[in-house]
């Protein structure tokens, strides 16, 4: 079935048909077009400076509690304004149309489950778990939209103060204490810097429920992937560029098991060397196609206004 082009070959639909296990995998790329931004995307604001694999350490918390913090505040506001897109609810149709059909993903926002999937495997966590950093106790933090808007609006009025600022020569790539202390003094943004909240039962500062790089993943979200992956007759990879391991290593597992293994994302990857199928263009165009193709429940993908 080696080909790359857009329409969905009849071989994959026959495949997607008479498939009894199905692995959907994905990564930012399906949250693109809900506005999420991806890895790959550059930072906005105070965060421009950094590259998300820097922030996404557990160091980088030790040492800058306030900027991290505030960077997870300010993607989880981000993900609570947005909706699921037209690729969220195709596979979650999918869901609704193979035996047994596991969505594992490397996303941190629940767009997944908003588009109605179940039993969503979070190999890197959420960004709606926080938990204690020292006693791991949960930490419920508010989701009204009143903070919504106040780490929004406060991040979009430093963005612009820093844009304005950056170009007064903080050198490029300066690391993060000469750019802390160069901006500490202008208090206005203290939006962007947003101190974690204090455990309620020890004290400590509370951390993001995400995997960060360094830290291992939920042994139970690993090995429950890892197993479908051996299991499924067919796997997809969705909007993932497939180099943060051990995730990355997913689609290997289930072409060495003899699965098909299909590909949808607009750019190459290492992937596409292994992939027998690669359906180069956006998750939200084709993965509809790919649901209507395979089921003819051409609407069944689209939610409440989008359904004709
Ligand atoms: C670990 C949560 C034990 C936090 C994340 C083996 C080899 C090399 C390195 C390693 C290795 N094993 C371990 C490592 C180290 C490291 C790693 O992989 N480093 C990489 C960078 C080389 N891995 C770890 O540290 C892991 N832990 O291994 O523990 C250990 C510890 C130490 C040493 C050894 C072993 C933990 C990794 C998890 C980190 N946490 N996220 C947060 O979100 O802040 S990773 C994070 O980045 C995401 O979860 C995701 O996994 C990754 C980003 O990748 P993508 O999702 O693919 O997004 P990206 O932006 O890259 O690409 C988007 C794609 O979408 C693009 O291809 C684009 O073309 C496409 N796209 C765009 N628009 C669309 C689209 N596709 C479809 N439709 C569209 N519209
Ligand atoms: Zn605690």
């Amino acid at each position: 079935m080696k080909n790359t082009h857009h329409d969905i070959p009849p071989a994959l639909i026959e495949a997607l048909r008479n498939a009894q296990r199905v692995v959907v995998f994905t990564g930012a790329g399906v949250s693109a077009e809900s506005g999420i931004a991806t890895f790959r995307d550059a930072l906005t604001g105070l965060w421009s400076r950094f590259d998300a694999q820097a922030l996404a350490t557990p160091q980088a918390f030790r040492e800058h509690p306030d900027i991290v913090w505030g960077w997870y505040e300010w993607r989880r506001a981000q993900v609570l304004r947005a909706a699921p897109n037209a690729a969220h609810y195709a596979i979650a149709a999918l869901q609704r149309h193979v035996p047994a059909l596991t969505i594992v993903t490397q996303n941190v926002d629940d767009l997944h489950e908003r588009a109605g999937a179940t039993k969503v495997v979070h190999l890197h966590g959420s960004l709606h778990a926080p938990r204690c950093s020292a006693c791991g106790a949960p930490h419920v933090v508010d989701d009204g939209p009143a903070t919504v808007s106040s780490v929004i609006e406060t991040h979009a009025e430093a963005h612009a103060e820093t844009r304005a600022e950056t170009h007064v020569g903080t050198p490029a790539g300066s690391n993060a204490d000469t750019y802390a202390d160069t901006h500490a003094a202008s208090n206005a943004d203290e939006g962007r810097r947003i101190p974690p909240p204090a455990c309620t039962q020890c004290g400590a500062p509370v951390r993001p429920g995400v995997v960060w790089f360094g830290e291992s993943l939920p042994s139970d979200a690993w090995s429950t992937a890892l197993h479908a992956a051996q299991q499924c007759d067919l796997l997809f990879s969705i909007g993932t560029s497939a180099l943060v391991y051990p995730a990355a290593e997913l689609p290997q597992r289930a072409l060495a098991a003899g699965a098909t293994v299909v590909q949808v994302n607009p750019n190459a990857t290492p992937l596409d060397a292994h992939a027998h199928c690669n359906l180069h263009g956006a998750a939200a165009d084709i993965m509809p196609r790919v649901l209507a193709a395979a089921f003819d429940q051409r609407d069944e993908g689209l939610k409440g206004d989008q359904a004709p």
